[in-house]
């Protein structure tokens, strides 16, 4: 029977099936795999299932000469070296549709807590501070009747937009870099508009765009500042599309009124300047983190990498490969 490394405890139920058709290698403890104990766990299995947490490139695949399949828990994979994966004719897969509208959700609830202030307040409430009311307490900034701007128009931007503009009667505008056909921008109600413009008239930017060398920082000190000053951003992307100190200083000095994170640079840790700020609301990367979301997720990984050994389905027809004509080729 093949081998498996499994890089992190998952969802049981989910790992379960694959107990009679593989041997497993699991973990009890939520692990910070190095990348040369990475490379060790690969240069024996014959397909590994991990989570964005794991990077692997050239250098951790460079002794693993059985190593056929690596399924990836997630959609996003900017923490795979794709190219070189492929050259070792290894092949990859995400977790495309299953979490879309969940993380969809959690992009909608971070602009809510982001434009009505809601995690604020209750630290504020918390802290005591109730007896200090004024009638202009926690002013926050309409959703309903804004223009919401989304940056990214996949799927997950895609299921932003639709609750924009048919749950919120927002405005939606969107930017990407290939447009959508036109009977889909009208059913979901979103007009397509270059970057300038969607900084310079969005009442809530969202950025949902994969993390490429061109995104990164696609939100830095100049786009900031063709934002209005009193919008609103929310990143539930990947940390390295916000230049998070230029968000803070916009933040700490008025030019920005006010910004929702799941997602940092330096994941699992959140600079000091977003820490300090008031007007943010911090979520640790929880996009797609519901019970049903995240076992659909791992029963994903579990048929990309059952296909992709070969055990149930063929390599060529995996749910969601990423690289399945240059890995069979190489
Ligand atoms: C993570 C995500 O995969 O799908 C993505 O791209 O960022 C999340 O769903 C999840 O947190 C598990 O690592």
């Amino acid at each position: 029977r093949p081998t498996v490394w499994v890089s992190q405890p998952l969802i049981d139920a989910a790992i379960a099936p694959l107990r009679d058709r593989v041997q497993l290698r699991t973990t009890d403890t939520v692990t910070a795999w190095s990348p040369q104990q990475i490379a060790a766990q690969l240069a024996d299995v014959d397909g590994a299932i991990i989570t964005l947490n794991e990077r692997i490139g050239a250098t951790q695949v460079a002794d693993a000469a059985q190593l056929k399949v690596i399924a990836n828990v997630g959609v996003g994979y900017n923490n795979l070296d794709v190219d070189a994966l492929s050259a070792a004719g290894i092949l990859a897969s995400n977790t495309p549709d299953v979490l879309t509208e969940t993380t969809a959700d959690l992009g909608f609830a971070l602009l809510m807590a982001t434009a009505r202030r809601i995690t604020e307040s209750e630290r504020w409430l918390r802290d005591g501070q109730w007896g200090q009311w004024s009638f202009q307490t926690m002013l926050g900034a309409d959703i309903h009747g804004s223009t919401l701007g989304v940056l990214g128009m996949g799927r997950i931007g895609q299921g932003i937009a639709r609750r924009g503009a048919h749950g919120f009667g927002m405005k939606v505008l969107y930017h990407n870099r290939s447009r959508l056909p036109a009977d889909t921008e009208a059913a979901l109600g979103a007009t397509h508009v270059d970057l300038d413009t969607l900084l310079a008239q969005s009442d809530h930017l969202l950025t949902v765009l994969p993390y490429t060398p061109a995104s990164h920082h696609i939100i830095d000190a100049a786009a900031l500042a063709k934002m209005k000053p009193s919008a609103t951003l929310v990143n539930i992307a990947r940390g390295g599309i916000v230049d998070e100190l230029a968000l803070a200083d916009a933040l700490a000095n008025g030019r920005l009124a006010a910004a929702g994170l799941d997602v940092y640079e330096g994941e699992p840790n959140v600079r000091p300047e977003l820490l300090a700020l008031r007007n943010i609301a911090l979520t640790p990367h929880i996009g797609s983190a519901s019970l049903a979301t995240r076992t659909a997720m791992v029963q994903m990984a579990v048929d990309n990498l059952l296909a992709g050994l070969g055990l149930d389905g063929s390599p060529s027809r995996m749910p969601s490969a990423i690289n399945a004509d240059a890995a069979l080729a190489a």
